[in-house]
């Protein structure tokens, strides 16, 4: 992409509504703009962002073994009737009615809306486990929106149901989300640490909420240090093995990791003093089993193996997908702006031409965009016309992981620049070799 062909609306002045470092910097660097309280438009360069996210998402969730559908955001409210959440939920529920009078709402959530095509269509153990999951929007009518898109009227949520024969296999599903989740957050450059929570309007006694440690997270947070040593790294996962599952979950619900909602004094007292933390973190998903709370109340039935009707074992899972934009930039910035994980950045890498109009600066930067597109890479190519300083201000704004910069000078002894946004160090390379090492970091 030409930058002089592209719509970014970065701005100077730092927008004094926002109160955070992420919303400043989503604001300044172009990525959204604030339609109505908690409720955004996703600029260009966000808008990727929010895909490459989503992309993710999609991807280890059906590496799982879930299936992906789509539901849509407005449901009958009768469904809501039958759970008996539509009188519950509160005023965070938008409700709406249609020109017939009938009642509808704006979806915070959907559990009741797969329990009504699973009862639809599923009527033996035989069809199960099944996990269905779905990427849309929701609406929660926050008392109090704030942080941008971290706490949003409007957002984008990766959420997925499991149904199971039984407590057993239902268990199972949780482990799994917990590992599938393990290994998102792990590619998206971030550590979400699975912290025992509370289950609020879902329901159920099992539930992990995720999170990813940060000043200024909205939940208190207790932990023991042992917990931020894990990773998962490459390791193969059979997502169908039990035991593969369970000793991770093992492994990551071993060291003390709680939120306030369900802290516990002394137990946090039995962890060595020297790795107690009290910090703070923004929730970035939260998993729930909660058994037969909605399927007895709508009758979602299955035959079991031995021949009897059951109500079917469900949990829930989420990721606040467009909040997750927001508290990646919170764990990755400086006073310059964004750093970008590689997994999730917007453009691969900037191409910063120092002298436009010069034809050999022109004819190498055009090189090396259509050599990083060839091998499947996504540059920005600054091609305005503007100072080195402005071009350079813009790029670490907007907060590609790495720059190349091309100038008369490099040029003159065959070399570019290749700058990492992260550490600051820059190398001068042949243009082949600077090529060759991006490819060479996107593809490991
Ligand atoms: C699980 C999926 C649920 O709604 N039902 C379906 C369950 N869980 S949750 O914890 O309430 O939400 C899941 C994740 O969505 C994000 N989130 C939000 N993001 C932005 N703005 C909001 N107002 C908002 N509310 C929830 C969080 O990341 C949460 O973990």
């Amino acid at each position: 992409m030409r930058l002089s062909r592209y719509f970014l609306p970065v701005l100077k002045e730092t927008p004094a509504e926002a109160q955070i470092a992420s919303h400043r910097l989503m604001l300044r660097a172009g990525m959204i703009k604030q339609a109505s309280a908690g409720i955004y438009s996703w600029l260009p360069l966000g808008y990727k962002v929010l895909k490459n996210i989503e992309r993710i998402v999609h991807e280890e969730q059906q590496a799982a073994g879930h299936i992906p559908l789509l539901m849509p955001t407005l449901q009958p409210a009768d469904l809501w009737r039958e759970s008996g959440r539509y009188d519950a939920y509160g005023p965070e529920m938008l409700r709406i009615r249609d020109r017939h009078e009938r009642d509808m709402l704006f979806g915070p959530t959907n559990e009741e809306m797969i329990t009504d095509i699973f009862r639809s269509h599923v009527t033996s153990y035989r069809d199960l486990p099944m996990t269905l999951y779905h990427i849309q929007w929701k609406f929660r009518d926050e008392v109090r929106p704030r942080f941008g898109v971290m706490r949003g009227r409007e957002f984008y949520m990766k959420d997925g149901y499991n149904f199971d024969v039984d407590r057993e296999a239902a268990l199972h599903a949780y482990n799994r989300h917990m590992v599938s989740y393990l290994r998102t957050y792990e590619r998206m450059g971030i550590q979400a640490i699975p912290m025992r929570a509370d289950s609020g309007p879902i329901g159920g006694e099992d539930t992990h909420e995720f999170l990813l440690l940060a000043e200024t997270g909205e939940s208190e947070v207790f932990y023991d240090t042992a917990i931020t040593d894990l990773k998962l790294g490459a390791r193969p996962i059979d997502y169908d093995s039990v035991a593969d599952c369970q000793a991770i979950v093992d492994e990551w619900t071993a060291p003390y990791a709680r939120t306030d909602e369900t802290h516990d004094e002394s137990l946090f007292d039995a962890v060595p003093e020297e790795r107690r933390r009290v910090s703070r973190g923004i929730e970035v998903g939260q998993i729930f089993y909660f058994g037969t709370k909605y399927s007895e109340a709508m009758g979602a039935t299955i035959t079991n193996s031995e021949g009897q009707v059951v109500p079917v074992h469900m949990g829930s899972h989420g990721i606040g997908v467009s909040r997750l934009v927001g508290a990646i930039i919170e764990a990755n910035h400086d006073d310059k702006g964004i750093i970008w994980p590689e997994g999730v950045a917007p453009f691969h890498c900037g191409i910063v031409n120092l002298r436009q109009g010069d034809g050999d600066c022109d004819a190498i930067c055009a090189r090396i965009e259509a050599e990083l597109m060839t091998a499947g890479l996504d540059p920005l190519y600054d091609d305005r016309d503007e100072r080195a300083g402005a071009k350079f201000a813009t790029m670490d704004l907007i907060g590609l992981p790495w720059r190349i910069t091309v100038g008369p000078r490099g040029l003159k002894n065959g070399v570019v620049e290749l700058t990492s946004r992260r550490t600051g160090e820059s190398e001068e390379l042949p243009v082949e070799a600077a090529v060759d090492r991006l490819v060479q970091i996107y593809s490991s």
